[in-house]
């Protein structure tokens, strides 16, 4: 059975009992969208001037934090305190280095050469 909604009489009548309300609550507009997973949630480090910048990056759980070499020639590592990760054990002088954190917690690491080269990686 097809109900016109542009009819009035009987037919109106048929839609109220069904409980139908013809073009009732409008169709909303395609507003909503939901932050992309995997996409938007990674942190930048630039490794450079003996320092890890920023020192602190925090990223959701599953999140991914990329460090970026450029300090002339220098060699440095992103090593974790707890060697959970690290980068080339003998460092980098150039090129990146990138590790996707899926446990929530906070990561402390350093540079092998640079002791004082410290900074850390919270994941929520
Ligand atoms: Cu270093």
């Amino acid at each position: 059975m097809v109900i016109h909604c542009g009819r009035v009489g009987w037919t109106a009548l048929v839609v109220a009992l069904l409980g139908t309300a013809c073009g009732g609550p409008s169709s909303s507009s395609t507003s909503s969208s939901a932050a992309s997973p995997g996409g938007g949630s990674s942190a930048a480090v630039l490794v450079k001037n003996l320092a890890f910048t920023p020192a602190a990056v925090t990223i959701p759980a599953g999140g991914k934090v990329v460090w970026t070499f450029d300090d002339g020639g220098v060699p440095h590592s992103v090593t974790s305190d707890t060697d959970v990760f690290g980068s080339a054990p003998n460092g980098l002088t150039s090129g990146t280095f990138e590790r996707v954190f899926a446990k929530p917690g906070t990561y402390a690491y350093h540079c092998d050469f640079h002791p004082q080269m410290q900074a850390t990686v919270t994941v929520r």
